[in-house]
């Protein structure tokens, strides 16, 4: 276990899942979203059957995706929760196709340490939790299963989240948050080199939280472990441009660029292409800078 002093730099380091290593020294990896769910907030409903998925992924990889992202339960403000068995159902079968035909690994976005379990024996080779392994029986399964595991800030849970925000110091709060997460990840035997920590935009934060979230964003390197952002279409471009979830994306490209400037190793989005050819200019110019 690292006492902080030994620990790589995260710009030094792989992410192995399961043997297909994503390099985190060169342009962000980019992580495409592909949620099999009726109600997701952008794409729900569109690729709720597996062919239609696997379509989907397909396309994303040939955009340049590094890595698919698969969620079978909308985490949007306001959302019911599934039960275990529909989640299941909905993302297993997506998972083994995706794990089965595509050459980049395969995410599972999920909260249930049973869906956990079923995805990664389906082939899936990362763990994406929106609760930071909190749910029953996480931690001890994910350390099990040896995948890395992104652990992202929310407060609260997707149904209430949005009530009664407030922080004191949100940067302080999230990253104390994260830490005390990672901790207990390192205590259940999850090594670092399997860890990704995610600030969690647009779960339980007001527009100012989110944007002092960002500006402040290079400071959750100092975790020495790679940071993950989900950005892409979110409702705080919405509350500052007025425009629709389909009308987003010059917005959501120049956050993942601020993102990336500020050290982000990992972008979660929906258009892969273009934002592919967004960081690797904003990587050229990163490199000078390091020179
Ligand atoms: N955001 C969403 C879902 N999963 N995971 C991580 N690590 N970070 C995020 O910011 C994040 C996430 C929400 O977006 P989306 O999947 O498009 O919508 P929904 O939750 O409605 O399915």
């Amino acid at each position: 276990m690292s006492d902080g002093s030994e620990r790589q730099p995260a710009s030094a380091r792989w992410l192995d899942c399961r043997g297909r290593r994503l390099p985190l020294d060169g342009r962000p990896l980019v992580m495409g979203v592909l949620n099999v769910t009726p109600d997701s907030f952008s794409d729900g409903g569109r690729y709720v059957m597996p062919a239609v998925a696997l379509d989907r992924a397909r396309s994303m990889v040939e955009a340049g995706c590094d890595i698919v992202d698969v969620g079978g339960e909308s985490t949007r403000p306001g959302a019911d929760p599934v039960d275990v068995a529909t989640e299941t159902e909905r993302v297993v079968p997506v998972v083994e196709a995706l794990a089965r035909e595509l050459d980049v690994p395969v995410s599972v976005d999920t909260r249930k340490a049973e869906v956990m379990e079923a995805a990664v024996a389906a082939g899936a080779s990362f763990i994406n939790d929106v609760e930071a392994l909190r749910g029953e029986g996480s931690l001890e399964t994910a350390a099990r299963l040896g995948v890395p595991v992104c652990l992202m800030h929310m407060r609260g849970e997707p149904r209430t989240m949005q009530r009664a925000v407030v922080y004191e110091d949100v940067v302080a709060d999230v990253l104390g948050f994260l830490e005390r997460r990672v901790e207990a990840a390192r205590r259940a035997g999850i090594p670092d080199e399997r860890l990704v920590v995610d600030p969690g935009f647009g779960f339980g934060k007001r527009l100012e939280d989110n944007l002092a979230l960002l500006a402040g964003l290079h400071r959750f390197s100092a975790l020495g472990l790679p940071v993950l952002v989900g950005l892409s279409r979110k409702s705080m471009i919405g509350d500052l441009i007025g425009r629709p979830v389909d009308e987003r994306l010059s917005a959501s490209l120049a956050l993942a660029v601020l993102a990336a400037e500020r050290g982000a190793r990992i972008v979660r989005v929906h258009d892969v292409e273009a934002t592919v050819d967004a960081l690797r200019v904003t990587q050229a110019i990163l490199e000078m800078d390091e020179q």
